[in-house]
């Protein structure tokens, strides 16, 4: 691939893969149309007359950064024009698990793991393959067990080892499968490797960290922490600072050093020793971090909201990490990884998931949570038509060699049908609308706790009634400039405690019961995508691709054909042509006319019906 310097063109640009993500990325965050890259005006311009034009709002250092991070990757993602391999992770239900607030099995009102056993049969009766289990290891909690303080022990809150392993053999007796969570971009400061690094700088886990000289005043450089402030900590105990995206007790560790490395392998080495069948990795594409941690652009840091981003989320050993940790790690075991990725974008997905590549299974990819021009902490009603045009283009574009993870929640994001729909009264039809989207689009759809009720957030009165590390700093940050009120409108727009309130047992076990309900429709889907290899391995053809509250599409394979129609707007709209004389499977209302209702979505195969849900 060609060097891009600042003689090279727009297009050249947007053809390099990292470079497309990060033009769509911004083009993203602003609002504007990535047909502008397409106008051959601004894809002929170089860069360094862009440079030029718009020397007030981007200094020079935003193009020098753009430069090396394009210059960092000489690999083009493979034709995905190919056979998509089989694999069970491709057909299976993911659940996720936020275990503090999903079941309390010895009634001290915390979810622990005993809770987590009880359910396993309504689990597996609404058709969950696989679960994944938030963290559950040891530790002190300040960001909810995302701070581990000892990777082979269980929080006494959750109970024991012997429960864990209880667990995971109810699990597989059961047929299905569970992954773990695994953070090991960072450690909580109790670590033990990290104790001993603060107690002696020549200890051999001295270099587990990143540790900085420096006055004390002033920071090594002008990184932020995403969970406010300066991503820097300064400790007395060696007169250093420490390096922290996170909180202030989530200290980054040092993958330059190959110790932690190996005992980072050797560690996921005992887990999948155990028989857990997989990882869904935090944060795992901020492990590698430019040498010497130069400061962040200013340009970048205001347009992404964090400083230094740049030097670390697509880092330039990450490839050669996540390479390493599969073949001493995952491959020897067969076991599955999810990476959670923020920040990255469809072709840098390819040139880590691409199973070519022996890196990542899949990855979780964050642009479709929020519409174009918004951040999750902005007050504003997600409108579902930008979904259309997201799919629209990752079904098309991702390619055989890559498959994509279906999730609309997790423990990070407020509820999607709050996100979406202010009316209570429409959120059954609108999750239902969600989840069938999950099962029959072409990926693997990740289920989080509570969505197969159609849970929405929670209605929180003050900051007192929130326990959130990020909302809590976040409001201290705003309260001075904003007022106290402000703040608290904003965080609460986008916090994660509307996720982590406990699970509703009681409406559960009704909704089991409901013909009607969210549960039982979502047992349904789970069993049609189960019958039919088509919903999990066929090609996807979208129709009605200029009508923009209209979102149909085709599933093919083998001469079967499915047939997924859904009015994405609160709107009553025309019905498209094209379901008539079909069979229907499901649908989340009981009578279809000529028009379709709010959130209407129907399930039709072409041809006759021959299977029973
Ligand atoms: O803060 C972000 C930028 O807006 C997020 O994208 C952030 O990178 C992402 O939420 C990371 O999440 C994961 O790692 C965190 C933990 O608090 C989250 O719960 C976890 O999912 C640190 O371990």
């Amino acid at each position: 691939m060609d060097r891009i310097t600042l003689d090279s063109k727009v297009r050249e640009v947007y053809r390099h893969p990292v470079g497309r993500d990060i033009i769509r990325r911004i083009l993203l965050q602003m609002n504007l149309s990535s047909a502008l890259v397409d106008n051959p005006i601004v894809g002929n311009l170089r860069l360094r007359t862009l440079q030029k034009f718009t020397a007030k709002q981007l200094g020079s250092g935003f193009f020098d950064t753009l430069i090396k991070l394009l210059n960092h990757e000489t690999d083009m993602p493979a034709d995905g024009g190919c056979e998509i391999m089989p694999a069970w992770w491709k057909e299976a239900v993911f659940y996720q698990i936020y275990p503090r607030s999903f079941c309390d099995g010895n009634g001290d009102k915390l979810g622990d793991l005993r809770g987590i056993k009880e359910k396993l049969d309504y689990l597996k009766e609404l058709g969950v393959d696989a679960l994944w289990l938030s963290p559950v290891y040891d530790s002190p909690n300040d960001d909810n067990g995302y701070d581990i303080r000892d990777y082979c022990k269980i929080w006494a809150g959750f109970g024991t080892m012997e429960d864990f392993d209880s667990l995971l053999e109810a699990v597989h007796e059961r047929g299905m499968r569970l992954i773990m969570d695994l953070v090991i971009n960072h450690t909580s400061d109790e670590h033990a490797w990290f104790q001993s690094a603060l107690a002696d700088k020549a200890s051999p886990y001295g270099e587990y960290y990143f540790f900085r000289e420096g006055e004390k005043e002033t920071p090594p450089n002008n990184w932020t922490s995403f969970f406010s402030g300066s991503a820097w900590r300064y400790f007395e105990e060696r007169k250093e600072w420490g390096l922290h995206l996170f909180s202030k007790k989530q200290m980054d560790l040092n993958w330059e050093s190959p110790a932690l490395r190996e005992d980072i392998t050797g560690m996921i080495r005992w887990w999948l020793a155990k028989g857990v069948d997989g990882f869904r990795m935090d944060v795992i594409n901020y492990i590698s971090k430019t040498e010497g941690l130069p400061d962040g652009d200013s340009q970048v840091g205001q347009l992404m909201g964090y400083y230094g981003i740049e030097h670390y989320f697509y880092g330039p050993r990450l490839h050669e990490y996540l390479r390493e940790l599969r073949k001493e790690a995952f491959d020897p075991f067969r076991a599955f990884s999810v990476g959670e990725t923020p920040g990255i974008g469809m072709e840098m997905g390819k040139l880590i998931t691409g199973d070519d590549r022996g890196e990542l299974d899949m990855v979780f990819s964050f642009d479709h949570l929020e519409n174009p021009g918004h951040v999750r902490f902005d007050d504003y009603q997600y409108d579902l038509k930008y979904l259309k045009s997201y799919y629209m283009d990752w079904m098309e574009n991702y390619g055989g060699h890559c498959w994509m993870s279906l999730f609309f929640e997790n423990h990070d994001n407020p509820r999607m049908v709050s996100k979406v729909e202010p009316d209570r009264r429409l959120h059954p039809a609108l999750a239902k609308l969600l989840l069938t989207m999950q099962f029959t689009l072409r990926g693997t759809p990740f289920i989080y706790q509570g969505q197969e009720l159609g849970t929405g957030n929670v209605d929180f009165h003050s900051i007192e009634e929130m326990s959130d590390v990020e909302s809590l700093n976040l409001y201290e940050e705003l309260k001075g400039t904003k007022g106290e009120t402000e703040a608290f409108r904003i965080v609460l727009s986008g916090s994660r405690d509307h996720a982590r309130a406990m699970m509703d047992w009681e409406i559960a076990e009704q909704a089991r019961q409901e013909e009607t309900s969210v549960y039982v429709y979502c047992r349904k889907l789970a069993e049609l995508k189960k019958q039919q290899r088509v919903l999990q391995y066929g090609n996807i053809r979208f129709t009605n691709r200029k009508r923009k509250n209209v979102f149909t599409y085709y599933r093919e394979m083998d001469g079967e054909q499915w047939y997924v129609e859904c009015n994405l707007s609160a709107r009553e709209i025309r019905r498209p042509a094209g379901a008539d004389k079909l069979a229907l499977a499901l649908a989340n209302y009981e009578e279809r006319g000529s028009a379709m209702k709010p959130y209407e979505v129907a399930v039709y195969k072409v041809g006759d019906i021959d299977y029973k849900i």
